[in-house]
């Protein structure tokens, strides 16, 4: 990577990725100006970043009068799209742009091993990093699971590694970035206000398996055809996993056991039960993740241990307990209709459930087959609630009642609907924004009201 000393940098954004950018940029010298729409008095902290970094800060947009030609660089969060009003004019400047994944890869001097996909990303990040780990592997877990990477890939041992889960607005802006060992997990329609079409977001999903070479792996899901499309175009060698398919070669799932079939020979890792976490997706996000390990050089052995000990990530299908007999679920991380058809899949008992809340214009309809199987009753909330009522009353399901843009009135209906034997699950299929500043701050109000109520 290029020297920044005393280069001027513009950083847009000044959320998780951007103030880290910030400070790391800082630290190597450059002039660092940080950009955000929101005002001082809406971003907690900046004022102390700021002195303590010599970070200078545009505040409330950048100023009219801002000589956007003047930055040698100019580094974006990535959940600012390119067409925002600031990227567009530094890049009619023809300063170069870069996100903050770019600038972690090129200060890095470890392989990364990541992750993309449209589901599954977090849990399969975090069981790769919890594989490697009890393997005695060093690495760091980062990306978009809500650790920026920038300002800690630099100080990792030569034989350590960085386990991230990458987005598409993060790919969006890779330019050099390489993962030594990629995957993408599935494609289901999520971001397209953003990405346009599924052609552009597929796309952009596969920039992670770019500049690979033979020597690296691209670890596919068979059992997605518009995943398995992108094998015949990649340059790194393709690893199958598949939940359904018998292949000659790849991780599988096969009557009951975990198999990993490489290079000629077959070696059973575990039965597929062993795996302690739940669900047909949770199965492929294990394949995935093991599959990745052992191309990692861990011991099938050790993979098997983890497998069966790995607990889940909070806000995905987490149990946050039963109270007078009602379990309650937080799957606020379920930010897209696909999410939640799989957390309804998990569902074993009546199902009270909680929708709705940033519109993402998506389409809701896709639901309606599982809801009727196995929901008695939905709360909406939010943004999105009246949409997701047409499309219920146009679907048939007429037990639905909303709150309005009230989340505790939600959990308090939800659990009044509810009766012993049931389940409340969270699960939105709607991103938090407008109501919360992040899917984890939904979860967590969401557990707090719950033990509220269970503690009356
Ligand atoms: N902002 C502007 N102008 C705009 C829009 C936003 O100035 O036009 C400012 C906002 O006022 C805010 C800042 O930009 O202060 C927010 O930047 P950001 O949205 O990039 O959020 P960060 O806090 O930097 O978090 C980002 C990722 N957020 C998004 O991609 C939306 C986090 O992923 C990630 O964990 C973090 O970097 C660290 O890498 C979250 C996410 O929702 C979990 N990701 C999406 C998803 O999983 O579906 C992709």
């Amino acid at each position: 990577m290029q020297d920044l000393s005393n280069k001027k940098v513009l950083v847009i954004g000044a959320g998780l990725s951007g103030r880290a950018a910030a400070i790391f940029l800082a630290t190597k010298g450059a002039k660092v100006t940080l950009t955000d729409n929101k005002t001082a008095a809406d971003l907690d902290g900046l004022a102390d970043l700021s002195e303590k970094n010599g970070v200078r800060l545009l505040l409330g947009g950048m100023p009219e009068g801002e000589a956007v030609e003047d930055y040698q660089l100019a580094v974006i969060s990535p959940g600012i799209p390119l067409d925002n009003p600031t990227a567009l004019s530094v890049q009619q400047a023809g300063v170069p742009l870069l996100g903050e994944l770019e600038l972690a890869y090129q200060f890095s001097h470890n392989p990364f091993l990541a992750i993309t996909g449209t589901n599954g990303k977090t849990t399969t990040t975090s069981l790769l990093g919890y594989i490697l780990e009890q393997s005695g592997k060093q690495c760091i877990i980062g990306g978009n699971i809500g650790k920026p990477l920038v300002n800690t890939v630099e100080d990792l041992p030569p034989d350590a590694c960085v386990v991230a889960e990458l987005s598409s607005f993060q790919l969006e802006t890779a330019q050099e970035f390489k993962a030594h060992i990629g995957a993408f997990l599935n494609l289901t329609p999520d971001h397209l206000y953003r990405h346009g079409d599924m052609a552009n977001y597929g796309a952009i999903k596969a920039k992670i398996f770019a500049h690979q070479t033979p020597a690296d792996f691209a670890v596919l899901n068979y059992d997605d055809e518009l995943v398995r499309a992108w094998a015949p175009k990649l340059g790194g060698t393709v690893v199958f996993f598949s939940r359904q398919v018998d292949l000659s070669e790849g991780m599988l799932a096969q009557n009951g056991r975990l198999l990993w079939r490489w290079q000629g020979r077959e070696v059973d890792i575990m039965p597929a039960d062993e795996v302690l976490i739940k669900g047909p997706h949770n199965l492929e996000n294990a394949l995935a993740a093991a599959a990745m390990a052992l191309l990692a050089g861990v011991e099938p052995r050790q993979v098997r241990l983890a497998l069966q000990s790995f607990p889940g990530v909070e806000h995905r299908q987490e149990r946050v307990g039963e109270f007078g007999g009602v379990l309650y679920v937080n799957d606020s991380k379920g930010t897209n209709p696909d999410s939640t058809i799989m957390a309804l899949r998990a569902c074993t008992r009546p199902t009270v459930l909680i929708l709705g809340g940033y519109e993402k214009n998506s389409d809701f309809s896709s639901l309606l087959p599982l809801i009727k199987e196995k929901v008695k009753h939905i709360v909406l909330v939010g943004q999105t609630a009246e949409r997701i009522a047409e499309t219920l009353q146009a679907g048939g399901f007429k037990a639905y009642e909303s709150a309005g843009m009230d989340f505790e009135r939600c959990v308090q209906l939800a659990a009044a609907a509810a009766e012993p034997g049931d389940e409340v699950l969270l699960s939105p299929a709607s991103a938090s924004w407008g109501m919360f500043n992040n899917f984890e701050e939904r979860g967590e109000c969401f557990k707090q009201l719950v033990h509220k109520l269970g503690n009356l």
